[in-house]
């Protein structure tokens, strides 16, 4: 992977036991009021940001570490303005990205419209293996959801990346998300330390996999693939 992904071995304690550390990069796209900042917040404070809605300006990032599997990773989260008029100031971050989630609001078949050309945007700005998926948030709005799980998941079967549904309000599968990615991430980090021909198929295979484990585990109270 050509991006700018750093893993180093950092010593946290005296007893001389090292915990590996990677950074990745992910940002969030989508039309404004989409839930982009409410999704960043429940994920980095475990808190919903309800009320008046404030738009995000500009760009703004924050970063969380987690440890997947026995490893450090700080994840460095770009969200981004859904706002018309502050998309090229997102352009320029596009291309050190190591993942994108691409949100939607189920209640809102504006916001799903347009996940095509936010995909046209990706493509023209993004590195071609960048690890893409699509999220359709605000899931707890049932009675004014427009936007079925078909209509999701075929878009997302049309153009190859993942598929998953959230809400930022109740939490659901948030911080499943950014694990998720964060695991299909560092799969390919020792994929292609270990083989020449790794790609960014090898974390979108990951990811397809731990989001259709966890959608047949949802019934259950989480998935079984993070320590
Ligand atoms: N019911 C419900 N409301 C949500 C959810 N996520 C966000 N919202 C609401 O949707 C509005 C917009 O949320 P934001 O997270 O600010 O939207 P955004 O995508 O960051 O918008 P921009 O910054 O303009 O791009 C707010 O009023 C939130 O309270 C959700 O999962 N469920
Ligand atoms: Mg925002």
């Amino acid at each position: 992977m050509n991006r700018p992904v750093s893993t180093t071995n950092i010593n946290f304690n005296n007893s001389g036991s090292n915990m590996q550390q990677s950074t990745f990069k992910i940002m969030l796209l989508g039309d404004s009021g989409v839930g982009k900042t409410c999704l960043l917040v429940r994920f980095k404070d475990d808190t919903f940001l309800c009320g008046s809605f404030i738009a995000t300006v500009g760009i703004d990032f924050r970063n969380k570490t987690i440890v997947i599997n026995n490893k450090q990773v700080k994840l460095q989260i770009y969200d981004t303005a859904g706002q018309e008029r502050f998309r090229s100031v997102a352009h320029s971050y596009y291309r050190d990205a190591n993942a994108l989630l691409l949100l939607y609001d189920v209640a809102s078949i504006i916001s799903f419209n347009h996940v095509r050309d936010w995909l046209s945007e990706i493509r023209e700005y993004a590195q071609s293996d960048v690890i893409i998926i699509l999220i359709a948030n605000k899931v707890d709005k049932a009675n004014e959801r427009v936007v079925t799980r078909e209509m999701g998941e075929k878009l997302a079967k049309e153009y190859e990346v993942s598929y998953i549904e959230t809400s930022a309000k109740t939490g659901l599968n948030v911080e499943f998300c950014f694990k998720a990615v964060s695991q299909a991430l560092l799969e390919q980090v020792d994929a292609t330390t270990t083989t020449t021909t790794a790609n960014g198929q090898t974390a979108s295979k990951t990811l397809n996999n731990l989001v259709q484990l966890n959608d047949r585990t949802s019934n259950r109270s989480s998935c079984c693939s993070f320590s």
